[in-house]
């Protein structure tokens, strides 16, 4: 005799979340991987690291990526590639990628 008793509970998860009460949902990760996932998103979006750490991107998506710090040169990252920077100076570090500047952004804290 088979059973298939398939627990009738896995619709009421996703109710419970998101009650910090603040609009802002970016709070800042401590760590120095980012990852470009599919659909247009860097990940962790808000960062922090200490000064003199460098913060590798990864793209793990199907597209070729950029990575442009404020001010600073862009890198192109391929499917698959990464690209490492290295941050000196305490402070908030933005940047995008150029190529789908509306959806990718991202912050770099440095302690
Ligand atoms: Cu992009």
């Amino acid at each position: 005799m088979r059973k298939f008793l398939l627990p009738a509970v896995a619709a009421a998860a996703l109710v419970a979340v998101g009650c910090a009460g603040s609009g802002e949902s970016s709070e800042p990760v401590a760590t120095t991987e980012v990852e470009m996932v599919k659909s247009y998103r860097f990940d962790p979006k808000v960062i922090e690291v200490e000064a003199g750490e460098t913060v590798t991107w990864t793209n793990e998506d199907n597209f070729t990526h950029t990575v442009q710090v404020d001010g600073q040169e862009d890198h192109k990252v391929g499917k698959g590639e990464s690209v490492s920077i290295t941050f000196d100076t305490p402070g908030t570090y933005r940047y995008v990628c150029t190529l789908h500047s509306k959806d990718m952004d991202g912050e770099v804290i440095v302690k």
